[in-house]
């Protein structure tokens, strides 16, 4: 028998009509307000990484060593903005990837091979147990670029504080047909067949208009580096595309098809992915595909409407707000973890307002799909350790057409977790082709309160009690060549009250048969804050969102599901959490 949800049924229509509202109803904020919300109260995150104040971006150099995970990411220690000159390598450590220590900078930008700059890069450990940080310096007032290592002073320190470059950097200087900005961003390295050590660097080849390239690097002793003739991959379309990162995965329906698998595993039963972040669109995209381990190249295996040279039409790990992504092999529970930068969406002002800027995401466990076309991904367990109050655990609840019901007790730190069942695909609107080029620019035409056939239902997250602001979670499900297209959207227009913030919705597609799937679809969302994470279809399309809602300040939040649909949608099983705060970079005192 289908369950009534805990509550609030009698105000399903009066929210509806709020829901229809145009985002420019929504009430003009006093300077008060807005001065509030521009200095973090309610917005800074508590359990997403980030550092106690000032700017971070890309993480950096991730790694298991010894017990402990570390995390580098860019760091301007002077201040909330990014600082190309002054960036370092800010460093902290963790039993459990979630809650973290700060330690001294890593890397700073001293040394005459990097006084313009520590910027991205990838650890990796040598035999022996050795870590080497290998990053991008950029050398002088033209701000070429040139690969320098650093090693730990003591090696035995199990926190790995005190870290040095060699005298010998740079290890690679700027290539002759590479422009001295375009040359950066040194992946883990791996060691092929014939024992040499090989590592991929992004860099724009053949002057100003020169081609997107992923360069090979190789050495016999991680100090003297070749460059390959042939480049990993080169993305004809793109302009530039930095942080690239590769990594093998198990082929699905091997035993091991969920495990991951340290930079250079190559064996039958793998394939790898090439991820590339597109430096003009600030998104990054990835590719399945297969990796020649002797000549050092790379060829997508793309389907559908997707091309091997134009990375931009790949999948992307998340169709929201993220960006300069980073993955690592984690020794401890043997799989693959993904980290990636979540930059703030409102103005530079604001950022120096509230006297910092830049979250990573909730780390991800990462693995191929069953089908073998796509990535799932999942927040690592540990981050259910934060888990308190379970506020609700539904089963075989519904939402009715036009529906909102409020999971109480869900607020600004909350973990949600539903499956949705829809009885019904009849009334599924008819999908257009044209659409499919641009699932970002549908979720825009139709935002939540664009009432759908199947759909838009999911959750109303970061919601002021009366509804004037939420952000919003949704499926919304089409009929397309005697098939279903799912769409998957997480709509800003209405996440606050205040101007000159990122409203626009973000939206993908997720490549699911939903009649294969009983008619079913999982949603997943963390919220923290001005972070929501949400991962559909089991992970194999996520959105990632910042926003700035006003109302947090009173730390009064909440989460609804909503149906604004022409069925009912069932709830077969729907879980939700408070999440406590994390010890992230605290420091003590203040
Ligand atoms: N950020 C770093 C670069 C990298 C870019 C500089 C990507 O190394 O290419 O902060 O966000």
């Amino acid at each position: 028998m289908a369950a009534r949800l805990p509550l609030a049924a009698c105000i399903v229509a009066f929210h509806l009509c709020l829901l229809l509202l145009p985002s420019s109803s929504l009430r003009r904020l006093s300077e008060a307000e807005t001065a509030e919300v521009r200095h973090g109260v309610g917005i800074r995150p508590a359990y997403h990484f980030l550092p106690a104040k000032n700017w971070q971006n890309d993480p950096n150099g991730p790694m298991y060593h010894n017990g402990v995970y570390h995390l580098f990411y860019q760091y301007n220690p002077l201040g909330a903005t990014w600082g190309s000159g002054n960036l370092s390598w800010g460093h902290s450590v963790s039993r459990d990837l979630v809650n973290w220590a700060a330690l001294d900078i890593a890397l700073d930008p001293t040394a005459p091979f990097d006084h313009n700059g520590c910027w991205s890069g990838s650890t990796t450990i040598l035999p022996g147990g050795m870590p080497a940080l290998m990053y991008t310096g950029r050398i002088d007032n033209a701000k070429v670029q040139v690969q320098n290592v650093a090693f730990p002073r003591n090696p035995a320190d199990p926190l790995l504080r005190d870290w040095v470059k060699p005298a010998y950097n740079p290890v690679i200087s700027l290539p002759a047909d590479v422009p001295g900005e375009y040359f950066r961003d040194p992946t883990t390295a791996w060691v092929g067949r014939d024992s040499m050590w090989r590592m991929a660097i992004a860099a724009k080849v053949g002057g100003p208009n020169g081609i997107a390239s992923t360069l090979i690097y190789r050495s016999k002793d991680f100090r003297h580096w070749k460059r390959n003739d042939l480049p990993l991959y080169t993305s004809r379309a793109a302009s530039m595309v930095e942080c690239p990162d590769l990594f093998p995965v198990a082929e699905p329906g091997t035993e091991e098809g969920r495990l991951g698998y340290a930079s250079g595993t190559a064996s039958g039963a793998m394939r790898h992915v090439l991820k590339l972040s597109v430096t003009n669109m600030t998104q990054d995209y990835y590719a399945i595909g297969r990796y020649d381990d002797v000549a050092d190249t790379f060829v997508p295996e793309v389907d559908g409407e997707r091309s091997v040279e134009d990375c931009r039409t790949w999948r992307r790990f998340d169709y929201g707000h993220v960006y300069a992504s980073k993955s690592f092999f984690d020794t401890r529970k043997n799989r693959r973890v993904l980290w990636a930068w979540a930059s703030e969406s409102d103005s530079q002002y604001d950022d120096l307002a509230r006297g910092w800027s830049g979250v990573q995401i909730v780390p991800r466990k990462v693995w191929l799909d069953g089908d073998g076309k796509q990535l799932r991904q999942w927040p690592i367990e540990e981050i259910e350790t934060l888990r308190r109050k379970r506020v609700a655990a539904l089963q075989e609840a519904h939402v009715n057409a036009g529906g909102v019901n409020e999971i109480s007790g869900a607020g600004a730190q909350t973990d949600v977790d539903a499956i949705f069942e829809i009885p019904s695909l009849e009334e599924a609107e008819t999908f257009e082709p044209n659409w499919l080029l641009d699932p970002q620019k549908l979720c825009e035409e139709k935002g939540a309160c664009v009432p759908g056939g199947v759909g838009p239902f999911g959750l109303l997250v970061m919601a002021s009690g009366d509804l004037r602001e939420h952000t919003a979670v949704f499926f919304r499900v089409f009929r397309h060549n005697r098939k279903y297209k799912v769409l998957m959207c997480t709509d800003l227009t209405r996440s606050t009250g205040r101007d000159k913030v990122y409203k626009a919705p973000y939206g993908g597609f997720v490549d699911i048969d939903i009649e294969q799937h009983q008619r079913s679809i999982s949603l997943r969302t963390l919220i923290d804050h001005s972070v929501v994470e949400s991962f559909g279809g089991g992970g194999r399309t996520c959105i990632t969102a910042r926003v700035y809602p006003v109302h947090a300040e009173n730390n009064n939040s909440h989460v609804f599901l909503f149906n604004n649909g022409t069925g009912i949608v069932k709830v077969s099983r729907l879980e939700a959490w408070t999440l406590a705060t994390a010890a992230v970079n605290v420091v003590h005192g203040g």
